[in-house]
């Protein structure tokens, strides 16, 4: 059975089998490859399909199924989706690059979001989300942040994600659409590349601690903030709207943690104003007692877990 015309599947027909099938849009971005990986192991790989508007490098079309998917082309996702039980949607732009382009950001967080939620509900599909500590703002409580309370953020991507929650809740309640969401802390993550967000100096100081051993960092040294590192991330993935956290520390004592292990690591500390304002409204510590006591929702990876395992990696992959 074909999933789609697209020239990359011509050789590939796939068996029927009683696996759910998994469409991840937006799927080059820092969940998608790693969370593919994942679900294949789990629902077989040619039931987890990988979409993106950008070429992938060789060693993704050779994991899995890769197709050209323009969401914002309602019939080309429509086309796409006919085959398949579950939708899995996963947005790829982050905080501080949406802050610098707001008419993209509209376009693929709601414009592309309202397609992705008719396509669901058109054909009875199951509607998977992802938020963050994003869709908080400065009138949220910040120490603790609980599931429920003001969000009212004031960046696109924040009211983007709010917009999704609602409008995904809205059609559950509506149309009985099976729509859930989790919202994430900042992701840390070894094998993907930093992609614009306001968090991503948690995973450039690895790098660089590495590479040459001088970090600047574009928050302010005490900007304390909620952080999760990539394997907790996609275990969780299975579980409608939950906040999930694991640990949080600022800039600061991450660098001190880090120098523990590399003692002549320089930090600098050049604050961006964009990123610090985004940081500033965003929870510091998140909340989730909820996921853990409805469905047992757990962290594997605490600080000293991050490190060691951050620096295994960038460490055999520069040195
Ligand atoms: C970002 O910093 O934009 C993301 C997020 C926390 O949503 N990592």
């Amino acid at each position: 059975r074909q999933v789609a015309s697209d020239a990359s599947f011509h050789s590939v027909s796939f068996s029927e089998s009683d696996h759910p099938r998994v469409l991840i849009t937006g799927g080059l971005g820092q969940l998608g490859v790693g969370l593919a990986k994942l679900l294949r192991k789990q629902f077989g790989k040619y039931n987890v399909i990988l979409s993106d508007i950008r070429k992938p490098r060789a060693h993704v079309y050779q994991s899995g199924p890769f197709i050209f998917s323009d969401i914002l082309d309602y019939k080309n996702l429509c086309e796409i989706v006919v085959n398949n039980r579950i939708l899995f949607s996963n947005f790829a732009l982050l905080s501080a690059v949406e802050e610098a382009n707001v008419s993209l950001a509209r376009d693929v967080n709601i414009t592309e979001m309202h397609n992705v939620l008719d396509v669901a509900t058109e054909h009875g599909l199951r509607l998977f989300i992802p938020s963050t500590i994003g869709a908080f703002g400065p009138m949220s409580p910040r120490n603790p942040t609980p599931d429920l309370c003001i969000q009212r953020p004031r960046t696109i991507y924040g009211v983007s994600k709010v917009h999704a929650e609602l409008m995904g809740e809205y059609y559950h309640h509506r149309y009985g659409l099976d729509f859930r969401c989790l919202r994430y802390p900042g992701i840390i993550s070894a094998d993907s590349q930093p992609g614009g967000g306001t968090t991503d100096y948690a995973v450039q100081i690895f790098h660089d601690a590495v590479k040459t051993g001088n970090f600047v960092c574009n928050l302010r040294p005490d900007t304390r903030l909620p952080m999760m590192f990539i394997d907790d991330c996609l275990r969780v993935l299975s579980m409608r709207t939950y906040n999930i956290s694991a640990m949080g520390f600022t800039p600061e004592e991450l660098e001190q943690e880090i120098r523990r292990h590399l003692p002549d690591l320089q930090v600098a500390y050049e604050t961006d104003p964009v990123r610090q304002a985004i940081a500033d409204s965003w929870p510091m510590v998140f909340d989730d007692s909820n996921a853990r006591s409805d469905w047992g929702w757990k962290h594997n990876y605490g600080l000293p877990e991050l490190i060691q395992t951050m620096l295994n990696f960038t460490g055999s992959n520069f040195r």
